[in-house]
């Protein structure tokens, strides 16, 4: 790479040969909007129990926050734009559905090594530079700054979209003491379109560009540890893991190319089309087997198995009752309580029999409260 370029125009190449489909460079202070955003959305309680989120919230709103001596950030998004529509199996009672991001490898682990690449790569070729690289799980608020970085805008469903690569970009950030010279916002907007407002299942959005994440089906599957309300189950259909519809709706997607996305992200097949009844019969081992290396292990064994029961519930298919009524007895209260709810859809004559036999000696309240048809207690906070 010939060194009497700028370091901007160097760095950007050596992203793209990394892997990386998109890059670009705001100042520290570039989205000094974004900590009171941050605030108000928090005080509307709109978090639920990411509680993590409220206990950085000075460090999250700004780059300066979290370390003063960072100049600039540099903001990464890798493609993982699917080859196939993402709502393609929608109808499919059987069948669970596994959001595109979670087919593939665990993103976390493949961005941060190229972002580690990268800033290996920032480091030698500016001695003295100090850097940190972030994906995901630091205090820091991606979209907004790759937004300021000129990667693209947040979209009425809040995530960036690219021109170039739509809904489907994982986002990263490299903050840096370095000063390099800034892109700047790109500009672009959603307009007058709605369409990831109204495919939304579960009504999460209380108002274009704000999600209440109480109400997302991501949230709800992936985040939230107990039962999954009663007001949400039906519409949760046969997602099992996060869900794409917003994304998947948005116009600007159709510029993204497939081809474009890394190989790490490609589909394993079992994630693409995976049958509820294999899946509900997953022990804690074989669940670790199955989900190795994908984001899916994070949220463990049991609530992957809340989540297949209330899809298995809304399946329509009785075929599924003997494997709900097998998880009526399993260790985990979270399990059982989801395994009642399922039953009681699938096969009304069994859940009654198995409703004398159990919920008297049933200890768990929640569990309980699953048997006399309520929405369970909440925990305390
Ligand atoms: C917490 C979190 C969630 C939560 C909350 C979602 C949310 N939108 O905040 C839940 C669990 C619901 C979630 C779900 C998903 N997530 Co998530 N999540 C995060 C995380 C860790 C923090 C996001 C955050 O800071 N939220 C706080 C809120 C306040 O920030 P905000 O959304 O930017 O809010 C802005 C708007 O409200 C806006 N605003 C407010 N008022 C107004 C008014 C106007 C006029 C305007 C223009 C703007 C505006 O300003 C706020 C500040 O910028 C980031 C990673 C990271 N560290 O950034 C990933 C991240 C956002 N998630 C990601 C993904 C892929 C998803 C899912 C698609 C996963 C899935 N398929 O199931 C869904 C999408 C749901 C959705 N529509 O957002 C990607 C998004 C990539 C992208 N292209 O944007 C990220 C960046 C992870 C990554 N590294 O790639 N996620
Ligand atoms: S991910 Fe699904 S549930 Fe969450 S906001 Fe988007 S469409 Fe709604
Ligand atoms: S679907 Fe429409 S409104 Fe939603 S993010 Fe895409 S362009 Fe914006």
């Amino acid at each position: 790479m010939r060194q009497d370029k700028p370091i901007e125009e160097r760095l950007k190449a050596k992203a793209a040969e990394i892997g990386f489909a998109a890059c670009g460079i705001a100042d520290a202070d570039a989205a000094p909007q974004t900590a009171a955003r941050l605030q108000a959305w928090l005080a509307e309680g709109a978090h639920g129990d990411m509680l993590w989120m409220e206990e950085r919230a000075e460090q999250r709103g700004s780059p300066k926050g979290l370390w003063p001596e960072v100049r600039s950030v540099i903001a990464l998004g890798m493609s993982y734009a699917p080859a196939a529509d993402p709502l393609a199996l929608a109808e499919e009672g059987e069948v669970g559905r596994i959001s595109v991001y979670a087919q593939g490898a665990d993103y976390h682990d493949v961005v941060k090594r190229r972002l580690k690449e990268l800033a290996r790569w920032l480091v030698a070729e500016a001695p003295g530079a100090d850097v940190k690289v972030f994906v995901d799980t630091a205090p820091v608020m991606e979209k907004p700054l790759s937004e300021a970085a000129g990667l693209g805008w947040q979209g009425k469903h809040t995530n960036l979209v690219s021109r170039a690569h739509g809904s489907w970009l994982f986002l990263g950030a490299i903050y840096t003491t370095l000063e390099l010279a800034s892109d700047g916002p790109s500009g672009g907007s959603c307009g007058s379109c709605d369409a990831c407002q109204t495919a939304c299942p579960t009504d999460a959005f209380p108002a274009p560009y704000r999600i209440d994440a109480r109400r997302c089906v991501s949230y709800l599957t992936i985040e939230n540890k107990g039962p999954i309300p009663h007001a949400f189950r039906e519409a949760i259909g046969n997602r099992i893991y996060g869900c794409d519809d917003c994304l998947a709706v948005c116009p600007w997607n159709k510029f993204a190319v497939a081809a474009q996305a890394n190989l790490a992200f490609h589909p394993r097949a079992e994630l693409t089309v995976p049958y509820l009844a294999d899946l509900l019969a997953l022990d804690d081992a074989s669940f670790r087997t199955v989900f190795a290396g994908s984001p899916i292990k994070r949220i463990g064994r049991d609530r992957m198995m809340r989540n297949c029961l209330i899809a298995a519930g809304n399946s329509g298919s009785a075929r599924l009752a003997p494997a709900a009524t097998a998880l009526l007895d399993d260790p985990a209260p979270v399990v059982r309580g989801a395994a009642i709810w399922a039953l009681a859809r699938l096969d009304p004559f069994r859940w009654q029999e198995a409703r004398v036999a159990r919920a008297r000696s049933e200890a768990d309240p929640q569990v309980r409260a699953e048997w006399d048809g309520l929405d369970s207690p909440a925990p305390p906070r």
